[in-house]
């Protein structure tokens, strides 16, 4: 059921036998990327490449979406004018990135209505972290420092992906998700700094809470993860899950010394022969069952998304009445 090949056609099609012109292509496509180029919308591409892209950029963007409301239980509570005023922007923000991610994968042939039938009919996945729930205030902050935080460090990475329209959007996706990360961490800082014993247990709460799915946000360890090879030899994927993980451990590890959090790993310490922050075992179950639909919040953000899509019909519809009445004015004059 959790699948994101929706589009896969049955596996003897894709057998097809290639023709000399294909073999050709493939082999002036290898030799482009091999030569670092940027590939194009217009520019031959593998079918494989392409359906690889799709599942990626479809699912970032669904996780986008989805991402925005375990954030949007909190704007009607945030605590001051200005948490609200922030937190509004960064919602829209995210909502942004969304759809410059959905019309990144439509110009690899995939509309936004399947994509979204797909994520709907709960064929397509959406990060796992969006399926955890927000319990108090303290989990905003912390949602900017641990999630974007995590997303900063997967998609930085992903400027320099071989397919330019995506890389193009995450460039300015990257700038946004920054300010978010920022937003977050001064949130918590100051709750911490200047809060009160019960503020900065919340903090401590919501860290405990978050820790370990923001180090499942990277995907399976690399010997698990049946799309990284591919991903890497076509240049999407530029650095690979465990090495990221890794990177954002060592950052958030020093952070939390800031803060003045305690990360909840009892395993969390120096390794100065490595040069890096050794942790404890992540519980890859917790992931498998997240990612198949039997996380803590699955069913609800699956029928928040299906609610809020039902609810703005009418909205399309009303701009396509619009667009149609605009353009037969155009025609008759
Ligand atoms: N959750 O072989 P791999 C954000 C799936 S945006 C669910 O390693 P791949 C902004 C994976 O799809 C967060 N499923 O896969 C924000 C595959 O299944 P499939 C989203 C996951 O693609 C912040 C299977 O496991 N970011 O947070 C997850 O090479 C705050 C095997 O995995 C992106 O999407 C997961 N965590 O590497 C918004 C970035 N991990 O498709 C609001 C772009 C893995 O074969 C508030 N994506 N799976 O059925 C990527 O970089 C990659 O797709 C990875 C996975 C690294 C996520």
């Amino acid at each position: 059921m959790y699948t994101q090949a929706m589009d896969l056609a049955p596996k003897e099609e894709r057998k097809a036998v290639r023709t000399v012109e294909e073999a050709e292509l493939e082999a002036r496509f290898e030799a482009r990327i091999d030569a670092g180029d940027f590939i194009e919308a217009k520019d031959w591409m593998p079918e494989h490449y392409r359906r690889t892209l799709v599942r990626q950029i479809s699912q970032h963007a669904h996780s986008e979406i989805v991402g925005m409301l375990p954030e949007g239980n909190w704007v009607t509570r945030a605590p001051t004018l200005k948490r609200k005023a922030i937190l509004l922007a960064k919602i829209q923000d995210e909502g942004g990135h969304g759809l410059y991610l959905y019309a990144a994968a439509e110009t690899l042939g995939t509309s936004r209505d399947q994509m979204v039938d797909a994520l709907h009919a709960g064929k397509a996945k959406y990060s796992s972290i969006f399926n955890y729930p927000t319990l108090n205030w303290a989990d905003i902050g912390t949602i900017g420092w641990l999630v974007d935080g995590a997303a900063i460090m997967n998609q930085v990475p992903l400027t320099r992906c071989s397919y330019a329209p995506y890389a193009r959007a995450m460039v300015r996706i990257c700038r946004e998700e920054s300010f978010h990360q920022r937003q977050g961490f001064d949130s918590l800082l100051v709750m911490m700094k200047e809060g009160t014993d019960a503020q900065r247990a919340l903090v401590q709460d919501a860290v405990n809470r978050w820790w370990w799915p923001s180090l499942m946000m990277f995907g399976p360890p690399d010997a698990e993860s049946p799309n990284s090879a591919q991903s890497t030899r076509w240049g999407i994927k530029r650095l690979s899950n465990d090495t990221l993980r890794q990177k954002f451990v060592d950052a958030c590890a020093e952070q939390a010394q800031v803060l003045g959090v305690t990360l909840p790993d009892p395993d969390l310490k120096w390794n100065a022969e490595r040069g890096h922050w050794d942790f404890g075992p992540i519980d890859w179950a917790e992931f498998w069952r997240v990612v198949g639909g039997h996380g803590p919040c699955n069913k609800e953000r699956l029928a928040a998304r299906v609610k809020a899509w039902d609810d703005g019909a009418w909205v399309r519809e009303a701009a396509l009445a619009h667009a149609r009445k605009q353009a037969a004015k155009e025609q008759a004059a």
